[in-house]
C-alpha cells in the first residue's frame, strides 16, 4: 500500500483510510496552552478536545503544545514536521485497532529554543487555560514535608535567570507578571497529573516560588488564577517501533510518533475555571464540585495497582503488565491488596460502584494488546510510591489496620533497586533518585531497614515498628524464597483468615 507522510497536505488522501479531523484547522485558535505533550496528553486531553472541535462553536479551544525540556525536542520536531497531527491508535480488548488522526494541537513551541515565545504565548489574552502534564516529580515538592524544593538547581537557575527559565514555575511567573503589567485578565492553571489534589499542589508550589521570585505578584495570582483539581485516566504505554511500522503497513500512514492507548478513558474535573472553559462534558468528561474522592480512588487503586504489578512482576522477570496480572499468584495478591488494605481507608465514595471499579481494573491491566511496559511503570517510583501507595500505609497504620501487603511491595522495591531480577537479568532503573536508592539498597542487604532511610520517599516511616517488622520479614523472605513463592504464601495466609 502506498503510504503518505502525515501532514495537513496529505490529510484528504489519508481520510479514505482512517478518520481525520472533519473541521477546518486553520480556523481553530489556541485558547489552551498545554505543557508536556507526551503520549498521555495526546491520548487524553488532546483527544477529548479534538472531538469538541468538530463543533465549530468551540473553535477557540485549540491547543498550543509546549515542549518544556531539552529531552522533549523529539516530540516537538515530530509535531512540527506533521503540522501538529498524529494518529491515536486505540487497542480494543478484542485486539481491534481504532485509528483516528487528531487535530487539536494547532500550534507548538520548543521552550529551550525560544523561552520568550513561550512566556508571550502564556500571557496572550486569547489563552484562557494553561494545562499541565509535567509528571509527579515536576511539582518539585518534598514528599514528606510537602514544601517546595528550592535546592533543585533548575529552580535556582530560574530565580537567577527570570527571562530564560527552565521550569514551569519560572514560565508561569513571567507570564503572569506580563498579564498583570498589561492589565489583562488571569486564567486557569489546570493540572492533569497523577497527584492527589493536583490543582491545590500546583497552586501551593507556584505561590511558594512566586513568594521568592516576585513577591508582589502573589496577590495578583491569588485573585486572578484558578487551579481546579482533576482526576485523569487512560493507560497509554510508550509507542513501540512495531506500532509505527504496523500503522504504515496496514493504513499507509507514515507517522513518526503515533500514540497507542486503551479504550477506557475518564476525566473528572472540578468546575473552577477563572476565564471560561470548553464544554468537555459534551464529549464525556465529568464536572463535579469535589474531585478528591475520585482522585484518591484512582491513585490508590489504579496507579498503585500498576506499581504493585510492576515491581513484583519486574523482580520475577516479566516485562509487561498483562504478563504480571496474568500470573494467578500476583493477580490474587493485587486483589487482596485492593480489598484488604486500600478499600477500608478509601472513605465514602458516593455513587461509585467500587467492586465493579476494582474488577474493571483487573480487566484493563489484562489487555494483552496494550503491552504496557513494566519499565515505564517502575520508572520514577520514588515520586510515584509516596503518592500511590504510602498514603494507604499511613492511613492503615493510624487505624491499626493491615499494612502487610504494602510492606511486602516496598520490600520488593528495595530488592528491585539492586538492579537485578530473580533470573539474574539486569533491570534498567530510571529514577531521579536512582543513585541513592541503589546505595541504600546495597546497605539493606545487611540491615533491610536501611532502605527506609531514603527520607525524601519514606519520611519517618522507619519509626513505625509495625511497618519495619512487616517490611523486614518480607525482605528476608523474598531474598530467600523468591517473590512468587512468598506471594503464594501470603495470599493463602490472608485467604485462610478471611474465610
Ligand atoms: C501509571 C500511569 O505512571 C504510572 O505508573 O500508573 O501512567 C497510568 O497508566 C495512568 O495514570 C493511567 O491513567
Amino acid at each position: 500500500m502506498e503510504s503518505y507522510k502525515l501532514n495537513s497536505g496529505n490529510l484528504s488522501k489519508i481520510a479514505d483510510r482512517v478518520a481525520v479531523p472533519a473541521y477546518d484547522r486553520t480556523d481553530v485558535r489556541a485558547g489552551i496552552v498545554h505543557v508536556g505533550i507526551g503520549g498521555f496528553h495526546r491520548a487524553h486531553q488532546a483527544y477529548y478536545t479534538d472531538q469538541l472541535l468538530h463543533d465549530s462553536a468551540n473553535k477557540d479551544w485549540g491547543i498550543c503544545g509546549i515542549a518544556l525540556l531539552d529531552y522533549d525536542q523529539k516530540i516537538y520536531n515530530t509535531l512540527k514536521n506533521q503540522d501538529g497531527l498524529y494518529t491515536l491508535i486505540v487497542k480494543e480488548l478484542d485486539g481491534t485497532l481504532t485509528k483516528n488522526v487528531i487535530g487539536s494541537i494547532v500550534e507548538y513551541l520548543f521552550a529551550p529554543e525560544n523561552p520568550s515565545a513561550v512566556i508571550e504565548k502564556m500571557a496572550n489574552e486569547e489563552v484562557k487555560i494553561i494545562s499541565l502534564t509535567i509528571t509527579e516529580g515536576g511539582y518539585n515538592y518534598n514528599e514528606t514535608t510537602g514544601a517546595f524544593n528550592f535546592e533543585n538547581p533548575l529552580i535556582q537557575h530560574d530565580l537567577n535567570n527570570p527571562n530564560a527559565p527552565k521550569t514551569i514555575f519560572g514560565y508561569l511567573t513571567q507570564a503572569f507578571k506580563l498579564r498583570k503589567e498589561r492589565g489583562l485578565l488571569g486564567c486557569t492553571v489546570q493540572s492533569c497529573d497523577n497527584v492527589q489534589g493536583n490543582g491545590h499542589v500546583a497552586e501551593k508550589m507556584l505561590l511558594s516560588y512566586v513568594k521568592a521570585a516576585e513577591p508582589e505578584l502573589v496577590s495578583w495570582i491569588e485573585a486572578n488564577v484558578s487551579f481546579p483539581n482533576s482526576m485523569v485516566d487512560r493507560i497509554t504505554p510508550a509507542t513501540s517501533p512495531t506500532d509505527i511500522a504496523h500503522l504504515k503497513e496496514t493504513s499507509g500512514i507514515d507517522d513518526a510518533w503515533p500514540v497507542v492507548c486503551e479504550p477506557f478513558n475518564q476525566w473528572v474535573i472540578e468546575d473552577n475555571f477563572m476565564a471560561g472553559r470548553p464544554a468537555w462534558e459534551n464529549v464525556g468528561a465529568q464536572f463535579v464540585s469535589d474531585v478528591v474522592p475520585y482522585e484518591k480512588m484512582k491513585l490508590s487503586l489504579l496507579n498503585a495497582g500498576h506499581s504493585v504489578l510492576g515491581i513484583l512482576g519486574a523482580l520475577n522477570g516479566y516485562s509487561t503488565i498483562d504478563e504480571a496480572v496474568g500470573d494467578k499468584a500476583i493477580r490474587t495478591f493485587l486483589k487482596l491488596y485492593m480489598d484488604c488494605e486500600v478499600t477500608p481507608v478509601l472513605g465514602d465514595l458516593e455513587g461509585v460502584d467500587l467492586k465493579r471499579y476494582k474488577q474493571s481494573l483487573i480487566e484493563r491491566f489484562g489487555n494483552v494488546y496494550i503491552k504496557d511496559q513494566i519499565d515505564r511503570i517502575c520508572s520514577e517510583s520514588s515520586a510515584k510510591l509516596p503518592i500511590f501507595i504510602l498514603p494507604t500505609v499511613y492511613a492503615q497504620l493510624k487505624e491499626k489496620g493491615s499494612i502487610k501487603l504494602a510492606a511486602f511491595v516496598i520490600a520488593a522495591w528495595a530488592i528491585y533497586s539492586l538492579g537485578l531480577d530473580e533470573k539474574g537479568n539486569s533491570l534498567v532503573i530510571k529514577d531521579v533518585l536512582s543513585d541513592v536508592l541503589r546505595e541504600k539498597a546495597i546497605k539493606a542487604k545487611n540491615e533491610p531497614k536501611q532502605f527506609l532511610t531514603v527520607e525524601a520517599v519514606f519520611g519517618n516511616l522507619q519509626n513505625s515498628a509495625t511497618f519495619v517488622e512487616g517490611y523486614s520479614k518480607s525482605y528476608r523472605d523474598i531474598l530467600k524464597y523468591g517473590v512468587v513463592k512468598c506471594v503464594v504464601e501470603l495470599n493463602s495466609e490472608i485467604l485462610d483468615k478471611t474465610v
